[in-house]
């Protein structure tokens, strides 16, 4: 009896939170409508999405300068969809030195991955290049890249490594690992650097890879993302987060991608580390794409619904038996593809 009393008493309580809760964000959209039609409204202007938070987002005037920068803090309208760091907004000003977005540009690209429930989730828009960072610590690996590498041919993003911490690497047990990453990728024509922002190292190469872009910074917790940024845009400020003794991971230090600039030119988008990147999104065919060397054979194998298993004819294994494509990254291959089949 009392057990259900208290369960009675639960569901109330819930209800009572659900209700607020959807009270306070209709009262919050009534709000971004009220400014809105407000006739005090400053006029229409180009901006850009610095950071969000749910239905607050800072936006700062666009095109980028130095001499007028500032950022706004904005209500955006709930019926203008997902709004994300990198995105460029028509923005209105407020009286009270907060702004109103009333649209959002088309974008060129988006960066999304699948989240726990298999929904999608936006990680920035715009962006010209991703700076996959990986280091002696946490744990590198080459699977993990490999999936960075895939999802970045999926974005039509050009992926560059960035081995950082390397003032770890003569006391790391993976200095031969993270060594033969950097000639296998080297190898694949794609561009990798080395830095250390602890050290310094690196800086000059990595500065000149990212002047006149917009890049965004991807890879687990506790790699450096934000040390990089920190170190390459000294002021910036940004919080970073020592390792977990025990497990030698990130913290989750970054919550929310932000954009930072370079005063002559070129933006960084910080981002919060993500664990485990899904590809769940993708078919076979995405993740074939991913693999750079076998381009030349996808499309050749002898039947049209090949699955590159036993089929006799199949250009993908026949890639692998003539040495096109190295043991590491086919066997990376087929775990990422078996991977999908599992999920
Ligand atoms: N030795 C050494 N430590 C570094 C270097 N760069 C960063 N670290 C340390 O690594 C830890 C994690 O750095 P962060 O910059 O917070 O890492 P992050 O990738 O931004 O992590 P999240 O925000 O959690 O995704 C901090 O304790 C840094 O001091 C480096 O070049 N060398
Ligand atoms: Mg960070
Ligand atoms: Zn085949």
């Amino acid at each position: 009896m009392a057990k259900r009393k208290l369960t009675r008493q639960q569901a109330w309580r819930i209800k009572k939170v659900q209700d607020e809760r959807s009270k306070r964000a209709q009262q919050r959209d009534q709000k971004a409508d009220q400014a809105l039609t407000e006739s005090d409204l400053g006029v229409e202007q180009q901006g850009r999405v610095v950071s969000h938070f749910g239905v607050q987002v800072d936006v700062e005037p666009h095109p980028y300068s130095a001499e007028n920068h500032r950022v706004i803090r904005c209500h955006k309208r709930s019926n203008l969809g997902d709004i994300v760091t990198g995105d460029t907004v028509i923005w209105r000003e407020n009286k009270d030195e907060m702004g109103v977005i009333v649209a959002v540009n088309e974008r060129n690209n988006q960066l999304s991955r699948p989240g726990f429930r298999g929904e999608m989730k936006l990680i920035a828009a715009n962006i010209d290049q991703v700076m996959i960072v990986i280091a002696p610590e946490p744990e590198p690996f080459q699977g993990l890249v490999d999936r960075y590498f895939i999802a970045a041919e999926h974005w039509g993003i050009v992926p560059t490594l960035v081995i950082n911490k390397v003032d770890l690497l003569t006391s790391s047990p993976y200095q031969e690992r993270l060594q033969e990453l950097k000639s296998l990728y080297t190898e694949l024509g794609y561009k990798v650097l080395t830095a250390s922002s602890q050290t310094d190292t690196g800086m000059t190469e990595l500065h000149a890879a990212l002047k006149g872009k917009t890049s965004a910074f991807l890879g687990q917790s506790g790699v450096g993302k934000s040390s990089l940024i920190n170190t390459l845009l000294p002021g910036s400020d940004i919080l970073t987060g020592q390792l977990s003794e025990g497990t030698r991971k990130g913290k989750h230090t970054t919550t929310t991608a932000r954009i930072y600039h370079f005063p002559t030119g070129g933006d960084l988008i910080d981002s919060p580390g993500i664990r485990e990147l899904s590809l769940t999104n993708l078919d076979i065919d995405a993740i074939l794409d991913g693999f750079k060397e076998l381009h030349p054979f996808i499309g050749n194998c002898k039947f049209r619904n090949c699955n590159h298993k036993s089929e006799p004819g199949c250009a993908i294994r026949g890639a692998h038996e003539n040495g096109d494509i190295c043991n590491e990254r086919y066997n990376s291959l087929w775990r990422i593809i078996d991977s999908l089949e599992e999920e």
